[in-house]
């Protein structure tokens, strides 16, 4: 007879589950030996943040929940940075957390936290298992509501006498794929109306843009309208950066060189923006109108208020638009002169020779040895702003970057996933040197998994972001400041490789040689923040006034 967790088990096999991450507790018994007698592997991970990080950038690049595992109480609030990133971030992910008993409470209260009820604001649905009979109709619901736009996590509480009880052989729900309906006529009229009547018109590329599902479709519209974009941070590859009509990326609000575009524009059509990015572009009373065409309709905001909405599955959504526009635009490059004195801009100095390197020649160097279909996977930092402004994406989702929770600490755990489900490319991840120690604990498990991957610590033995801030609010530098383990060694102890960067031009060979060698190869970099100031503050103020703002 089979018992919960083995209901459970066929029910995430039914769903194609192949891995789950995480960290097992007492109360997780039964469902790790369930698991041990199916066909999906259970990765253990060193904490279980890294895990929701891991399964949720496994969400991310396929489209398809990732999944994790955890005990009760102090195991599962351990899952709750990484479920507001999911949520944040519109990834599809399923939590699966352990429980004392609910039938019979042989130990009082010790280790229980309600967990459902911590969860409810950080999921899209949190659920306790109270009976074996609902377990195949829980998951399927939870992974068709994790998956459906808006993406996001879903937290399933197993209590272990549910998980250890015998049980009749349950069928499991079959899966059947659901198509998400096109946009309405009488919207995309109007959009095409919008359009036709545009003097200056441009696209920005936002974070849904990015989902699996839609990048084709949008390809076609930016090819057959012609139309110059610009992406959001999360929007960075949707469209190929290569192409002649990239105009940058909004990595600041406002005020950066992009930005003379989106002033100048009349029109923008905003594919996939999602307000839970920083704001790539600020609404005002007298800025160009705004045509929102995404999965789900537009989040009504200060900055945010768009006069039309194109609402439905956004690539062949943008397929009925691009047939009502294309060759009757007219207008359609008004603002392509701009582009080249834009991307000049930055890269302006990209190659200078000094010593630490500048982020921007960090970012050039880089962009050297990653392929077109290389993925970096960025931590939260200073250097964030710059690679998101400055770094050309070529291929949807090769940059990973949290512009939603903007957490440290997951740089490296996305990355590994990445490196997981794309052992051909090659993966590098980017952390300073304050959320790299975040979840460091992780390159055991990125050796312990044989991954291959690069990962880039940019050390100034500071919270550096936190300190530009505070530079240009004008406060003393103060209390921002800490030392580091030699990261040499500290590689080295975990069995991975490990470099020093010492020269300026030794990045490139420092990075060729970690990638041609393989495993996992830590390479440390010293940098020079003071172009923080000097372009990010004082280049950008004396162009337009005022200051630029950080990005978090
Ligand atoms: C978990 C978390 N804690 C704090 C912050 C606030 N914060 C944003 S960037 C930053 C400093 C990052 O330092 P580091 O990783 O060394 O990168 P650097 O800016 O120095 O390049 C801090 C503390 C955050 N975003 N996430
Ligand atoms: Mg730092």
């Amino acid at each position: 007879m089979p018992k919960g967790s083995d209901l459970m088990v066929a029910a995430l096999e039914n769903e194609g589950v192949d891995r789950i991450f995480g960290v097992p507790g007492e109360e997780n018994l039964d469902m790790v030996e369930s698991l041990r007698n199916s066909s999906i592997k259970l990765v253990l991970t060193r904490h279980e943040q890294s895990a929701a990080f891991m399964a949720a950038t496994y969400g991310r690049l396929t489209g398809k929940p990732g999944v994790c595992l955890t005990t009760l109480g102090p195991g599962a609030l351990n899952l709750t940075t990484g479920a507001a990133y999911a949520l944040l971030g519109a990834m599809p992910m399923v939590m699966i957390t352990g429980q004392k008993g609910i039938m019979k409470s042989r130990q009082a209260g010790f280790q229980i936290v309600d967990v459902v009820t911590a969860f409810k604001p950080l999921t899209k649905m949190a659920r306790q298992i109270v009976s074996t009979a609902t377990i195949p109709t829980l998951v399927r619901d939870a992974f068709r509501i994790a998956m459906e736009e808006r993406p996001g996590p879903v937290l399933l509480e197993l209590p272990e006498d549910i998980a250890g009880e015998e049980a009749e052989a349950i069928a499991m729900v079959p899966v059947h794929p659901i198509e998400i309906p096109v946009a309405h006529r009488a919207s995309l009229d109007r959009a095409a109306d919008m359009i036709m009547k545009a003097k200056r018109p441009l696209i920005m590329l936002g974070a849904a843009a990015s989902r699996p599902r839609s990048t084709a479709g949008i390809n076609g519209f930016v090819r057959r309208t012609k139309i110059p974009f610009f992406t959001t941070q999360m929007g960075k590859g949707t469209a190929a950066g290569g192409s002649n009509l990239y105009m940058g990326t909004a990595a600041l609000s406002e005020r950066d060189y992009v930005h003379e575009a989106v002033d100048r524009a009349d029109l923008i059509i905003a594919v996939g923006h999602d307000t839970i990015e920083k704001p790539p572009f600020i609404m005002g009373p007298k800025g160009p109108q705004v045509i929102h065409v995404s999965y789900t309709p537009a989040t009504v905001e200060q900055v945010y208020f768009p006069q039309c909405e194109v609402v439905g599955d956004v690539g062949p959504s943008l397929e009925l638009l691009a047939d009502r526009i294309e060759s009757r635009l007219p207008n359609a490059g008004a603002l392509l002169p701009l582009r080249e004195g834009i991307l000049r801009s930055i890269s302006d100095r990209n190659t200078e020779n000094r010593f630490p390197p500048t982020p921007q020649r960090i970012v050039h160097d880089v962009r050297q040895v990653i392929p077109e279909d290389g993925i970096i996977a960025l931590d939260n930092g200073m250097y964030k702003i710059w690679f998101a402004r400055n770094y050309r994406t070529y291929v949807a989702n090769t940059v990973l970057l949290d512009n939603a929770l903007a957490t440290m600490g997951a740089g490296l755990p996305s990355a590994m996933m990445a490196a997981i489900l794309y052992p051909q490319r090659r993966v590098m991840a980017v952390c300073g040197d304050g959320g790299f120690m975040m979840n460091s604990q992780e390159m055991e498990t990125a050796v312990r998994l044989k991954l291959n991957l690069v990962i880039l610590i940019l050390e100034d033995s500071a919270y550096g972001m936190i300190r530009w801030k505070q530079a240009v609010d004008e406060f003393p530098d103060f209390g921002l400041t800490f030392g580091n383990p030699d990261f040499v060694k500290y590689a080295e102890s975990y069995g991975a490789k490990g470099s020093r960067v010492t020269a300026a031009d030794g990045l490139i060979p420092t990075l060729e040689a970690a990638f041609k060698g393989g495993g996992v190869h830590l390479v440390v970099v010293p940098v020079d923040y003071s172009e923080n100031i000097r372009v990010l503050v004082d280049e950008l103020r004396a162009k337009v006034k005022p200051v630029a703002e950080p990005a978090e």
